[in-house]
């Protein structure tokens, strides 16, 4: 059975823009347990964005990878027979956290080419006061491909990484040209909504200029079909896998396939 309510046109639109809201994908099962994971794991106080890779340790954020819905879901959106799993993030942008995390795509950070695709799901309401993301609608298609860089603790950048690789350009200053790009951003989020987004499209996400309202998002990285490993040395040594071969399909290894076959 499909999960996703019309699902051809969430397709249409995350093929054309490359981001789609998916509403209500979280029982309130898995809200109650994510949200308390990321509580504990917060507690550790590390900068906002540095808690990744939860799932490969057993317990809550684990178990919602390999137990729950997403991988259909994430099938779904990119009309894949698989999914695979990369890794998982918190987001935890805390009232007061005001810096604008900077504009830049994911995919040339990880070992992987071709499609994939974040889900970023919502733990609290989010708006543009608490830290909405923001993406460049289309960007995923542009072709372009964003030199990885380094950020500081609140996520604004510091300084490049790979320097000299040909494959490369410099992130052109987005902010500056906004009134160039068609920057959109969802109204609102509700616990338990979800962002679909393709490893090529360019985001940021907004400051949380409240003082009371915390903005915790849970976000994971998937592959689908046509996605390949491409270990490279200056990014996510991390992630990498001695058991797959460069340009072997990105699933296996330490990257299970958790829907489909
Ligand atoms: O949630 C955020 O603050 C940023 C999220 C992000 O950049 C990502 O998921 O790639």
């Amino acid at each position: 059975m499909t999960l996703t309510p019309d699902v051809d046109s969430v397709q249409d639109t995350y093929t054309r823009d490359g981001v789609v809201l998916l509403k209500n994908i979280l029982s309130n099962h898995w809200l109650k347990k994510l949200r308390l994971a990321v509580d504990s794991e917060v507690q550790k106080g590390d900068r906002y964005f540095a808690y990744k890779n939860m799932r490969e340790k057993s317990g809550t954020f684990q178990d919602y990878c390999l137990n729950s819905d997403v991988g259909q879901r994430v099938a779904e959106v990119a009309d894949s027979p698989w999914t695979s799993l990369i890794y998982d993030q918190i987001f935890a942008k805390e009232p007061g956290t005001k810096t604008q995390t900077g504009w830049h795509t994911d995919q040339p950070y990880w070992p992987v080419a071709g499609p994939i695709m974040t889900i970023w799901i919502a733990l609290d309401p989010v708006d543009a006061d608490n830290g909405a993301l923001e993406f460049i609608r289309g960007s995923h298609a542009w072709g372009a491909k964003y030199r990885p860089f380094k950020t500081d603790q609140l996520g604004a950048f510091t300084h490049y990484l790979e320097k000299d690789n040909p494959d490369y350009v410099d992130m052109p200053d987005f902010e500056k040209d906004r009134e160039i790009y068609e920057i959109v951003h969802f109204d609102r989020m509700e616990p338990g909504d979800a962002l679909a987004f393709d490893g090529m499209t360019v985001h940021s996400a907004m400051g949380n200029r409240t003082t009371t309202r915390r903005r915790r998002g849970y976000a994971i990285r998937f592959a689908v079909k046509g996605a390949i490993y491409e270990p490279r040395d200056e990014v996510t040594e991390w992630l990498h896998d001695s058991s797959l071969k460069p340009g072997a399909p990105f699933r296996e290894g330490r990257f299970p396939v958790i829907f489909g076959s």
